[in-house]
């Protein structure tokens, strides 16, 4: 027996802007992710000042989704996918963010994806907010710093769970809102909560104000999808990387637990309504005033999450230094190289016990429902002069977690409700806006220049993935 549950939902992750292309189809404005340029392991993408002539922009036609959805569901319901799980464009619906009344055509769009997928069998999965929030509350309102984003948020979850309230029964609010505690980079603020700083800026109490705000928002989210409609469930999407100490040490494995705190307290807010006291005792040594009202604290009581989301791609590492006598984690310095894990192409630690690890964190932590929302090997994938992909490596990369994921579940004991590996049609790197960091079962024909066909193909784990599926995780 393979321990997973009746009804397990196998399918495939992705986000609008990473495949949907159409950029200023059906009314939809500009996002964040629409001025974001190419860049590539080591090179950053540049964040522009709006949308500038002569530059890059790889998320604006993507892989062309929008216009090829129906053909792209098809291949996904041959592989027998249960699910799929995509987001909403909020510049579809809201195109700057601050409107009153949303726009129909981008309403319509997601109606007929939504259709297209029931028609197959295959239930959507939806995030609300995958680093595609509008530029306009960015430039107008300095994004997630600003309180009145919580309104423009609530107004578009409240308007897309009525409206899809019998289509659509999985939810998440914020796509991986803890990637910002590594907030010394541009890119998580950026995406996370279109955060840009003022050269010497105080970062951090900014990045804690923003998520205090998303976390309210969140929150008076689930409970608005609950009285529109009770059988919703509304989960939170956290990024899970596990940080281990480097040696047992014993002030290496207190970095190690400092670290998670500083990275994991998001899914102590949207579990359980409140924050954790390490954090606000954190805030006060710190000297950190953080708008955070007595009505924010009862809202966030009352919008707990239904389940915990979450993606899994590495473990990370840290280990004590004298530099640093509080043991204070800061993620572009904390982490070390793990010397008994591989590494892909991108640096990305490459550990598939660190799932089973991750799973068991979060149900004794919690005891919420789990759902595998990310999970996928980037690669550069080579095709052959017949245009097959004998994309092994992926194989053997998933095969790997999901018998991780198996022992969790059979043996640990642990609810686990899905899993939908990322990319499961290639796409455009979020981190790196590259096309050539593949996680496909499927081959999209286009380079990290914009050329090529945009034809699918299948790739060799497209059948691997295919039996997995029928077998209900038994034939890896
Ligand atoms: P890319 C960092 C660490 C873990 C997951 O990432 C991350 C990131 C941000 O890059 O993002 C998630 O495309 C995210 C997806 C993203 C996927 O992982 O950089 O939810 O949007 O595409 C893979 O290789």
């Amino acid at each position: 027996m393979s321990g997973f549950k009746e009804g397990f939902l196998w399918g495939g992750a992705v986000a609008a802007h990473q495949l949907e292309g159409g950029w200023q189809e059906g009314g939809k404005g500009v996002s964040v992710a629409d001025v974001m340029t190419a860049g590539a392991h080591g090179v950053p993408r540049e964040i522009t000042d709006g949308v500038l002539p002569g530059k890059n922009y790889p998320n604006h036609e993507a892989i062309d989704f929008y216009h090829r959805y129906r053909d792209d569901i098809k291949l996904f319901a041959e592989m027998g996918f249960k699910c799929f799980r995509t987001s909403i464009a909020w510049t579809r619906i809201f195109p700057k963010g601050d409107e009153l009344e949303p726009n129909e055509a981008g309403l319509q769009f997601y109606d007929d994806l939504f259709d297209e997928c029931l028609k197959h069998g295959i239930e959507p999965v939806i995030t609300l907010s995958h680093f595609e929030m509008p530029f306009h509350l960015v430039t107008e309102y300095g994004g997630w710093r600003n309180r009145k984003l919580i309104d423009f948020f609530v107004r578009f979850a409240k308007v897309v769970f009525t409206r899809y309230q019998h289509k659509v029964k999985y939810w998440m609010t914020f796509n991986e809102i803890n990637n910002q505690a590594n907030f010394h980079e541009d890119f998580a603020p950026f995406t996370n909560s279109g955060l840009k700083y003022a050269p010497g800026e105080d970062r951090e109490p900014v990045m804690f104000q923003a998520a205090h705000y998303e976390l309210v928002a969140s929150a008076l989210a689930v409970k608005a999808g609950r009285e529109i409609n009770p059988s919703l469930k509304i989960g939170c999407m956290i990024a899970m990387c596990p940080i281990y100490p480097l040696t047992c040490a014993p002030d290496d494995m207190m970095m190690a637990m400092n670290a998670m705190h500083r990275r994991y307290w998001f899914t102590d807010v949207h579990v359980r309504g409140k924050y954790p006291q390490h954090l606000l005792n954190y805030f006060e040594r710190r000297g950190f005033a953080l708008d955070i009202t007595e009505e924010d604290k009862v809202a966030l009581t009352q919008g707990c999450v239904d389940y915990i989301g979450f993606s899994y791609y590495m473990s990370f590492a840290t280990k004590a230094t004298e530099d640093n006598p509080q043991l204070d984690y800061d993620e572009s310095k904390s982490l070390v190289s793990n010397p008994y894990v591989q590494k892909s192409d991108w640096g990305w630690q490459i550990d598939p016990v660190g799932l089973r690890y991750s799973l068991n964190w979060f149900w004794d932590h919690y005891q919420l429902p789990l759902f595998i929302v990310e999970n996928g090997f980037g690669a550069i994938d080579v095709q052959e002069s017949d245009g097959t992909v004998n994309d092994q490596y992926r194989i053997d990369y998933l095969s790997a977690h999901i018998r991780e994921m198996k022992k969790a579940v059979a043996e640990d004991g642990v609810d686990l409700m899905g899993y939908t590996p990322w990319g499961c049609i290639d796409l455009v790197s979020a981190g790196t806006g590259e096309m050539k960091k593949r996680y496909g079962f499927i081959f999209v024909d286009k380079d990290n220049e914009g050329n090529g066909t945009l034809n699918r193909s299948k790739k060799k784990s497209f059948d691997w993935y295919k039996q997995v599926i029928a077998s209900n995780g038994e034939q890896l």
